[in-house]
């Protein structure tokens, strides 16, 4: 049987129902099925085989997902990189995975063209909207196996150099079958998308839900509070970074009046503070369902719809997922004892694109993927994630890895070395925040103020890596092995970021 993903999803379609509305666009399901028949056809005459990389950098519309579902459908491989990238990160991902293709907004191709040798081209100049495509309705979905990779995301790392995801058609079905049962998923609801379609959260998550059943998706181009309170009544379902819930609560008008028609709200990316889970239930009546999953697994756990949602906790694993927690001697821990969590199941990735060694070390011999996450299991079965075992910080429900931006503050002259720590913020949940050692054998650079810093940093980082706060100190704090020790930063800088 094929394991095509979109053809497991089109077995599902209603032709004629709502596919996806825009501010300006409607699209029904038999739209949705010809506008990736007539992009497959595009791609395949373009001379792209199975297994080829296409990357996909554009702003967020309807025909971005149009391309994602065409690249499934001609079995090739679809990665998608977030707009806020600047040249150099872009650099390290096209050198990294060779794409044969190359899709992109206008005022990107010619950074891509200094960049990259493969085949650019933007919506406008494939004839996206004009009548350039290709106009047969019908596409025969390439025959794909289950491990077939039908994406690439990439995910930083401690190292600082990110690795790429590669995520088969079975983990994306697997996923998106589990989450359906366990969200008690109905083919009338209405999916409210406020999220970026360059991640799994609302490329996969809050995509595929929908497909999979024949559901409409109100497609919001970016998150507006105002704009989603204003959707809200239309909309059964919403699934959101914590990020977009407090600036949601913040508004007086989404209260029960607006959420009269809501089903379900999910959070996730990000921990989900007990306060602001609280805050929904008084200001709006709604508990939200909070749940946990990793680019390289999809989601690995979540809070019943049926049954008592805890806040603090991310639910216990869905059906097909088995975890581990394990102590640093991988022996198993006790009832809320913190340790290191492992995670398998259907929904694991198939290893990270050309970096076999890094795949082994992430894997255990029977199985079980490294999550990297510090958990903690309850006595009936919920997980809470108590930590990081990675230097890693969650801004916005995006995840910034320190190290790559040490490295690059470290190599502006004038710089002896930098640590960069996650601190409270009320808007993004954590805030970067770097603190600088300057050199002192040259007095000249001592005049390097944060604006310098910013201003050397914002062409070499995508905006939401940018420090919000910037100190100095002549010294960081050193534990005898010479390790950083951020803790004692993170009590020292402990201000309002
Ligand atoms: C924007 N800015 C940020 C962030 N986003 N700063 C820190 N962290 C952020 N996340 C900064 C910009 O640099 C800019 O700064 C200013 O805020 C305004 O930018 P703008 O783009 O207008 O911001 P926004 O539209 O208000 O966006 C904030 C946001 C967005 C809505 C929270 O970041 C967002 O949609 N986050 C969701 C991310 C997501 O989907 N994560 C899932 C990945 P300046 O003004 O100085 O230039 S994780 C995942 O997929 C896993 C599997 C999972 O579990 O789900
Ligand atoms: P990513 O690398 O973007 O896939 O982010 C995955 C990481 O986000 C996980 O390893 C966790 O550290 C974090 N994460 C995702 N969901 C949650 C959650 N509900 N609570 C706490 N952390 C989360």
């Amino acid at each position: 049987m094929n394991r095509n993903f979109y053809s497991l999803c089109r077995q599902q379609f209603d032709l004629q129902k709502t596919f996806l509305v825009t501010e300006s666009e409607y699209f029904t399901y038999q739209d949705l099925d010809h506008c990736s028949a007539a992009r497959a056809h595009w791609l395949v005459n373009a001379g792209l085989k199975p297994g080829d990389r296409v990357v996909v950098q554009v702003e967020k519309s309807a025909q971005n997902l149009f391309w994602y579902f065409a690249c499934l459908r001609a079995g090739l491989i679809y990665l998608p990189l977030n707009t806020a990238y600047q040249p150099q990160e872009l650099e390290y991902f096209t050198d990294n995975a060779t794409p044969a293709l190359i899709i992109c907004d206008p005022d990107q191709r010619a950074v891509f063209e200094s960049i990259a040798s493969c085949q650019i081209e933007t919506l406008n100049s494939i004839g996206e909207f004009s009548s350039l495509l290709p106009d047969s309705e019908d596409f025969l979905d390439v025959d794909v196996a289950a491990d077939d990779v039908a994406a690439i995301l990439y995910t930083s790392g401690t190292t600082g150099k990110p690795k790429g995801a590669m995520i088969s058609h079975g983990n994306l079905f697997e996923n998106a079958r589990t989450l359906t049962q366990v969200w008690q998923w109905q083919r009338d609801d209405i999916m409210l998308h406020a999220l970026p379609v360059f991640h799994v959260h609302g490329l996969f998550v809050a995509s595929h839900l929908p497909v999979l059943n024949s559901s409409t998706i109100l497609f919001h181009n970016r998150f507006s509070a105002e704009s989603v309170i204003e959707a809200l009544p239309k909309a059964s379902v919403y699934m959101g970074v914590p990020t977009h819930y407090t600036r949601l609560l913040q508004d007086p008008r989404f209260n029960q009046q607006t959420c009269i028609n809501m089903r379900l709200f999910t959070s996730g990316s990000a921990p989900l503070l007990k306060q602001t889970f609280d805050q929904m239930v008084t200001q709006t009546g709604h508990q939200i369902v909070e749940r946990y999953g990793m680019t390289e697994t999809g989601m690995n756990t979540s809070n019943p719809v049926e049954g008592e949602r805890k806040p603090g906790t991310v639910g216990p694993a869905l059906p097909g997922v088995e975890t581990r927690i394990l102590n640093d001697d991988n022996q198993p821990v006790g009832i809320d004892s913190p340790g290191n969590l492992l995670v398998r199941g259907e929904n694991v990735f198939q290893g990270y694109w050309q970096m076999p060694e890094k795949t082994a070390e992430e894997f255990t011999a029977d199985g079980f993927f490294k999550t990297g996450d510090v958990a903690a299991i309850d006595e009936d079965g919920y997980i809470s994630i108590v930590g990081r075992d990675k230097d890693m910080v969650i801004s916005g429900g995006l995840n910034i890895y320190p190290k790559e931006i040490e490295s690059i503050i470290d190599r502006i002259d004038g710089v002896l070395e930098s640590a960069v720590i996650g601190m409270p913020h009320s808007d993004f949940g954590e805030a970067v925040t770097a603190i600088i050692v300057l050199g002192n054998d040259d007095l000249e650079h001592k005049a390097l103020g944060p604006d310098d810093i910013m201003t050397l940093l914002r062409p070499q980082l995508a905006n939401f890596k940018l420090p919000k706060k910037i100190y100095f100190t002549e010294a960081l704090p050193r534990n005898t092995m010479g390790k950083v020790q951020k803790n004692i930063l993170r009590d020292t800088y402990n201000g309002p970021a």
